[in-house]
């Protein structure tokens, strides 16, 4: 159910009843999320002004990249607010190499949760004043409730997801989420600090013509992606189609889901699993993906039916409209010996 004007509060409570089990805790959960949205936005829309917010702290994560001081500020952020709800048992980030369990308080039976979460989606772009994201994962945990949550409530594929958002810090800053009852966009007024309902029921175009990579990797790809890509460049009916890639996966998914495209992020002889994560990239943006009519594949297999081994595992990434994908699956297919 969604009305112009309505705020991501009002939403969350008149959608309630979507959640089967919830009785009020996820909506607690995603209230938190809002919260620490807004806190996030505020330092990112300070670029360039806040010295002490941007640049390197002079680490790297897990995943060996320069930490940002805003990727470190939007971590603690979200770990802050998802913390303080009871609702949350453990929560896995990018940015930390093991999941941080949430001790239980009095209520501990309440916290049925587990989020992960890449809270700066993008940094790299951070500095040069380029669009970032936050992109979240939510997970009902599958250890009794009331004991310490252990790395299985973590493992597991996406289609058990009970929710699945991003955040786009852009010209504005938008909340996409769902919780398995299709793609809801809100829309942040800053003078107010309240999201609104701007764009309901979002939903992928079937075709499109955008398609997103990072071409400077051309000599690593599989041949069924180069292929591909000389389809899309090739004038012949409605191609050539136009190559826009910003480098924020938030950024790319968002535009292709309004307008129609691709983002793929291969396997490569650079990258043998691909560059994004299953557990907090890909997973959460596959739900989306589907919820909104999409398509979204390692090339060959639904990202959301694979049985994930370790947290920070990566995962080829092919997602967006469905007959693009496809088309980059029919071309893959070609060269089995590539799979
Ligand atoms: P490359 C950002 O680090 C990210 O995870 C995605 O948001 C983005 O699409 C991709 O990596 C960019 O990677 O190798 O093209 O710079």
């Amino acid at each position: 159910m969604a009305n112009a004007y309505q705020t991501l509060g009002e939403f969350i409570i008149d959608n309630q009843e979507d959640f089967k089990y919830s009785t009020g805790e996820l909506s607690r959960l995603l209230s938190s999320i809002r919260l620490a949205t807004k806190v996030v936005n505020q330092q990112v829309n300070k670029n360039g002004l806040v010295e002490d917010i941007l640049g390197d702290v002079g680490e790297d994560n897990v995943q060996g990249e320069a930490q940002k001081k805003l990727d470190v500020f939007a971590n603690d952020t979200f770990i802050k607010a998802l913390t303080q709800r009871e609702v949350v048992c453990g929560i896995a980030s990018e940015e930390n190499e093991f999941f941080i369990p949430v001790e239980s308080k009095a209520n501990s039976h309440l916290s049925k949760y587990v989020v992960l979460i890449d809270p700066l989606d993008g940094s790299s772009n951070a500095d040069v004043n380029v669009t970032v994201g936050t992109i979240f994962s939510i997970y009902r945990r599958v250890t009794p409730d009331g004991t310490p949550v252990t790395i299985e409530d973590f493992l597991q594929p996406g289609n058990k997801q009970v929710a699945a958002g991003y955040v786009v810090y852009g010209l504005s800053t938008m909340l996409v989420y769902t919780t398995g009852n299709g793609v809801n966009g809100f829309t942040l007024d800053p003078s107010l600090g309240i999201f609104y309902l701007s764009h309901p029921n979002m939903t992928f175009p079937k075709d499109g013509n955008i398609y997103s990579i990072n071409e400077g990797n051309y000599v690593h790809f599989p041949q069924g992606v180069k292929d591909y890509l000389k389809y899309c460049q090739k004038s012949e009916g409605d191609r050539p189609y136009t190559s826009r890639y910003i480098g924020s996966l938030v950024s790319d998914f968002h535009r292709n889901m309004l307008k129609g495209g691709i983002y793929i992020y291969p396997s490569g002889t650079n990258h043998k699993y691909g560059k994004l994560r299953l557990l907090y990239e890909c997973n959460p943006m596959a739900y989306i993906c589907e919820q909104a009519g999409g398509k979204a594949t390692d090339g060959y297999q639904r990202i959301m039916d694979i049985d994930p081994c370790e947290l920070h595992q990566r995962v080829p990434f092919f997602c967006g409209s469905e007959n693009m994908v496809n088309k980059v699956e029919e071309m893959m297919a070609e060269y089995p010996d590539d799979k």
